[in-house]
């Protein structure tokens, strides 16, 4: 078992959701974040670390000791461009010369549905590898991170994994994400699938759960070692009825993997 992860943007989202899972007997959780993080619990084996992935002398010190890395820190939502450049593209390429430079062979990267946003869900099922079609300055940053990965990889020799994560909560909130939902226990028997696989070198992978209305290929991910368990359909009912039934055939959520990000509510160039 990996004995010492750093994790950035352990106070986001899916940081938070992955703290309690990823803990295990006898690792250290490394959790860094821009915001001030939550106490330790008691008997919680984690380190805190408040810093921006953008600083490389503060991810050189946090990468210290590391086994691997799982780079979730980064804005989370369409920002103005020197936002995304900054702490999505430039942070991302901190955190991976910061683990070169510390020798730390492993990252795993949180990349999005939205790197490939615009791809049309009558193509069919969403394959490994598709290539980007990013649908927001967001989704650029993530084919950005997707590069670099592939960059350390390939040059350094690093095992570098993207993940193409759906939406990460613990219910699906609209009907959308019946197909794209991940759910949080999902996401940590596939993050540590991407932690324990012997020499991935770079991959792509679908960060989702086994839902009956996905439209994403998990081979890749089962490849990993990825045995997912949940499937939205639990929450079918209760989200149609929340949310006025099945989705406008016309509605961007019904015609684009991006869903409404594909539309001019994200349009923040205009
Ligand atoms: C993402 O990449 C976002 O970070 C998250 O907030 C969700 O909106 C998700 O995609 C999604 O597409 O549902």
């Amino acid at each position: 078992m990996t004995a010492r992860i750093l994790i950035t943007g352990a106070g986001g989202g899916v940081g938070t959701l992955m703290r309690t899972r990823l803990a295990a007997q006898g690792r250290v959780l490394r959790l860094l974040d821009i915001a001030e993080l939550p106490a330790a619990a008691d008997g919680e084996n984690v380190e805190l670390v408040q810093a921006s992935v953008t600083d490389m002398a503060a991810m050189e010190a946090a990468m210290k000791d590391v086994d691997a890395v799982i780079h979730l820190g980064g804005h989370s939502l369409e920002e103005a461009w020197d936002k995304i450049l900054s702490v999505n593209i430039d942070g991302t390429h901190t955190v991976l010369e910061a683990a070169r430079r510390q020798g730390v062979r492993r990252v795993v990267l949180a990349s999005s549905n939205h790197a490939v946003g615009y791809l049309e869900r009558a193509d069919g099922e969403a394959g490994d590898y598709v290539f980007p079609r990013p649908d927001t300055y967001y989704g650029v940053s993530k084919v950005a991170l997707e590069a670099l990965g592939s960059l350390y990889a390939d040059r350094y020799g690093m095992d570098v994994i993207a993940v193409r994560i759906g939406s990460c909560f613990e219910k699906p909130r609209d009907v959308r994400m019946l197909s794209t939902w991940m759910s949080p226990d999902d996401g940590a028997r596939l993050f540590e699938a991407c932690l324990s696989v012997a020499s991935p070198g770079f991959r792509i992978v679908w960060g989702v759960s086994d839902n009956t209305r996905g439209w994403f290929s998990l081979d890749e991910a089962r490849a990993l070692g990825y045995e997912p368990q949940d499937d939205s359909e639990v929450f079918a009912a209760e989200v149609l009825e929340k949310h006025g039934g099945e989705l406008d055939p016309s509605s961007y959520a019904a015609k684009y993997v991006g869903g409404v990000w594909c539309g001019p509510d994200f349009d923040t160039a205009v």
